[in-house]
């Protein structure tokens, strides 16, 4: 079957593994994708104006943030003095806009002189974890790396070595970090015989396995740039004017659209969020991990008052009535009978079915319902929140359905349920080789790999690429990640785990800073900032006015810190293949060998020396991305990547998942988009010890735990656990009180936010603040992951970070 033509276009697909690293995608073939681009280039930027020993130099702050931004180095004498951004382009919208830094990047000198620098190549020498250490040569530091890891390879085989998920240069092009198969580690690792493979990542497990099933492959929907064609936005879980917060970032476009057609919006979340801030229409509360409940409740009002799009459903879709269920399935076990009650568990879902599993008025929900209906096409988006739960799968699927039942995919105006989706400019990546090694796990379950491999099947935990895992994992390698300790949930749990040193053998950070991550390394490789190399920087999500930056070196490299280039090359030397790993090139030579590659897929772009000069290179799509409108035109020319071809509201591949594999009893994988209570849910019996749902957000004073450690940026943002008045009243806390978070788990203290910007029950803490605890397992820096747990969700195997049970009191009473 061929896969729906309009995949290929040059949206982001990159980030979910659609491209590979190694394929060069010329603009030529993305522009092929049926329309012409017309685009501008930036115009000539203005030579920078330079005091005498001044000189202003490119670069780019290439977190995972959702962005990439420019930022102009001021530097004297050697150090940098400060920080700008872009001052190219215009300050209007859809005219090659700035792109401007936001408050992190624009601090990123005092990420690069922080006194947390890791200065020199050191080893272990107390306990994992306990953070004593011994400064070694470089040479040592290679020689016991390059041995160790013979020596694991020859005992244990090439699938005892893992490369652990970290996205600290996600945007950089040499120094890439994740995903596992486009960084340096891999490609010294494949020449060497390969490494265990992660599958999915932390941003978006549930969501990416679930949507899935229903579009095939990684679920476009339309830029938020469309919003301006729009009659109803509905944002579920969606948070950009934090996880977006740029000004190449998508809150930009968001809200710069929205203005153009004053489209009514509705936020559906938790918490009265930043992206809210006064210019929603409405707020609805909704409690965590309901929302498949909510919209069950919305079906019932669309179905029973005659709003559905009957003929979209019939032409595109597979199981929302009789009709167009598959052969095998069972009777009365499509979405409609689901709705009315007629399927399995004969419960129909009406409003006030829903309202009491979400919290949300009854006519909230019927006035919503209606609405939706009144208002065909409407643009449904969900960020990743609520996906990053116990039944995110289910829940991500469900959020589709009401697009689905309003016919509004692949129409302007219209949506898919899915996140927003961006556009970027191809670029040559650096080449990987193949990994001879085919087993991959969850990314979520490496800390189970270590020491329960034995147990570890396709059908009990999701292995991929062979039945079952033939060796523990031994060597971890964490390069650019705090994914060991800070990122990884259950912190105590992980802490236990890394205990062993027989166990896994050997692990080598490779950072910044000495993370809580780098203090369980046994081999510790201090890297280059940005500011000390360079790379390209890109993949910065926006909808239609993509770019890419030329990050140059500004300053000499600090310490002793050497490039991650230097260091594989160095490490493949000993292990004999140093050759094929480099191709004879220095990191320069790569730097300049990549942009040629891509100017010859795409001449228009401008000249390596030019773009030193350029510092950034932005374009502008004239239009809007539609997602999957080459389907809706014409489906059997252009069907979808999934079984059937069509949207599967049914799919017969989970109701086979659903059979095969073994589950606990409260999980469930189900071919419909049903609602299920999670564990740890509001149903859950554990809320008789632990009355209150934490969940976690994305918090504007970090970028996960990077640049945690900047007071400034700390003093800006505090961390605080959010908490409703009726909650704090019944336990005594006023707003600003320490108060301790705790399960079983573990216990965080931190200062309390008393604010209706929460739904009551539910208290909510910013994921990433730098774990410190004290030697009594408790944290005081509010780092959640204390709290989280490491079970996974039933089909993606992914890490359910926002679903957890705590209760709170006033700390230091009993
Ligand atoms: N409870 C909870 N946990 C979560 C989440 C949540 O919502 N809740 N979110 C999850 C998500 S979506 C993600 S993506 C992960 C993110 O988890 P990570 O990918 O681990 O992200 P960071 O915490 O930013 O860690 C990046 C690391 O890279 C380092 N770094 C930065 N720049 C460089 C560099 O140039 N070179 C090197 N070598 N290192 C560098 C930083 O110092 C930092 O230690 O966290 C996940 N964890
Ligand atoms: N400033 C900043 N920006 C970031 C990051 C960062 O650390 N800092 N991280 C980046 C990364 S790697 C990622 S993956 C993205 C993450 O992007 P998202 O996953 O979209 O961000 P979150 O803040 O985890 O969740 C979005 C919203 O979902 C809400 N939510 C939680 N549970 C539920 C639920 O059950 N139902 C509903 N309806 N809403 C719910 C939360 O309250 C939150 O407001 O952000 C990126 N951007
Ligand atoms: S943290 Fe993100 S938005 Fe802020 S400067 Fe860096 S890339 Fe840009
Ligand atoms: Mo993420």
């Amino acid at each position: 079957m061929t896969k729906n033509k309009q995949q290929s276009d040059l949206m982001n697909l990159t980030r979910r593994g659609f491209i590979k690293a190694s394929s060069a995608v010329g603009s030529a073939a993305a522009l092929a994708s049926g329309i012409s681009l017309p685009f501008k280039s930036s115009p000539a930027r203005a030579a920078e104006s330079v005091t005498n020993d001044e000189k202003v130099v490119w670069s780019a702050c290439t977190v995972n943030c959702g962005s990439r931004c420019p930022l102009r180095m001021h530097v004297q004498n050697g150090e940098i003095k400060y920080v700008e951004t872009d001052n190219t382009g215009g300050d209007v919208f859809g005219d090659s806009p700035q792109v401007r830094a936001c408050l992190r990047g624009r601090s990123m000198r005092r990420r690069v002189y922080n006194p947390d620098r890791l200065k020199y190549p050191m080893k272990r020498v107390g306990k994992r974890g306990e953070g004593k250490f011994k400064r070694i040569s470089w040479q040592e530091a290679y020689d016991e790396v390059a041995t160790t890891m013979q020596r694991l390879i020859k005992d244990y085989g090439n699938d005892s070595i893992y490369l652990n998920y970290g996205t600290g240069t996600l945007g950089g092009t040499v120094t890439k970090s994740w995903p596992p198969a486009s960084t340096l580690i891999a490609r010294l690792m494949n020449l060497c015989g390969g490494y265990l493979n992660h599958y999915g990542d932390y941003s978006t497990a549930q969501i990416a396995e679930g949507l899935s099933h229903t579009y095939g492959g990684w679920a476009m929907n339309n830029s938020f740039s469309d919003l301006a064609n729009a009659k109803l936005n509905i944002q579920f879980g969606n948070n950009p004017a934090e996880t977006r917060m740029s000004g190449g970032g998508l809150i930009h476009h968001y809200v710069e659209s929205k203005n153009k057609s004053n489209v009514r919006t509705i936020i559906i979340d938790p918490r009265y969020t930043d992206t809210a801030g006064g210019r929603e229409d409405q707020w609805i509360p909704i409690r965590p991990s309901t929302d498949a409940a909510l919209v069950a409740g919305l079906a019932h009002v669309l179905i029973t008052e005659n709003y559905v799009d009957q003929a979209f459903l019939d032409k595109y879709c597979i199981g929302y009535d009789e009709k167009t269920l598959p052969a095998s399935a069972p009777k009365n076990s499509d979405y409609k009978s689901y709705i009315l009650g007629l399927g399995d568990d004969g419960v129909e879902k009406t409003p006030q079915w829903a309202s009491k599993i979400t919290g949300i008025p009854v006519d909230t929900i019927i006035k919503l319902g209606r609405e939706m209906g009144a208002n065909k096409p409407c643009a449904i988006h969900q960020g990743w929140g609520l996906q990053r739960t116990a039944n995110g799968e289910l829940a991500s699927r469900a959020i589709a359905m009401l697009s689905l039942l309003t016919g509004s995919v692949g129409v302007s105006g219209g949506s898919t349920g899915a996140r927003e989706s961006d556009i970027n400019i191809p670029f040559v990546r650096f080449p990987t080789v193949p990994n001879p090694v085919k087993t991959s796990i969850s990314m979520f379950l490496w800390t189970d790999a270590i020491y329960r491999h034995h147990e570890m099947t396709d059908k009990t935990d999701g292995v991929r690429g062979a039945e079952r895992l033939a060796n523990p994992i031994k060597m971890i390698w964490n390069y650019a990640g705090n994914c060991l300790v800070n990122q990884h949930a259950d912190i105590n749990r992980t802490h236990e785990i890394l205990q062993d040193d027989k166990a896994c053998e050997m692990i080598v950070v490779i950072d910044n800073h000495m993370t809580s991550s780098a203090k369980y390394a046994d081999i510790i490789l201090p890297d280059l900032t940005t500011s000390e190399q360079d790379d390209w920087a890109m993949d910065g999500k926006a909808s239609n006015a993509p770019y890419f930056i030329y990050a140059q070196k500004a300053i000499e490299p600090q310490f002793e810190a050497k490039s991650i280039y230097e260091m594989c090359s160095e490490i493949a030397k000993r292990m004999g293949v140093e050759k094929e790993f480099t191709k004879g090139r220095t990191q320069q030579e790569w730097v300049e060998h990549l942009y040629a590659e891509t100017r010859k897929q795409d001449p228009s772009l401008p000249t390596f020396e030019e773009m030193k000069e350029l510092g950034i290179y932005k374009r502008q799509y004239h239009r809007d991305y539609i997602a999957y409108q080459d389907f809706r035109n014409d489906p059997e020319a252009n069907p979808l990547s999934t079984p059937s071809g069509k949207i599967e509201i049914y799919s017969e591949t989970l109701a086979n998942i659903a059979k095969e594999w073994t589950l606990k009893e409260d999980e469930v994988i189900h071919p419909l988009p049903i609602y299920v209570d999670s564990f740890e849910g509001h149903n859950d019996p554990l809320t008789a010890k632990f009355p209150l749902q934490l969940t976690g957000f994305h918090f504007k004073a970090r970028c996960h735990s990077t640049y945690g450690n900047v007071a400034l940026l700390k003093a800006a943002a505090r961390q605080e656990v959010w908490i409703n008045p009726i909650d704090a009243e019944a336990r005594g806390i006023k707003n600003g009180d320490m108060v301790s978070i705790f399960n079983d788990r573990g216990e965080v203290r931190i200062p309390a936010k008393v604010t209706p910007r929460i739904l009551p029950h539910v208290v909510a803490l910013g994921e990433g603040a730098w774990y410190a605890p004290d030697g009594q397992k408790i944290d005081h820096a509010g780092s959640i992951n204390v709290l989280t747990t490491q079970r996974p969700s039933p089909l993606a195997k992914g890490n359910p970070q926002h679903t957890n049970l705590v209760d709170i009191k006033l700390a230091n009473k009993a």
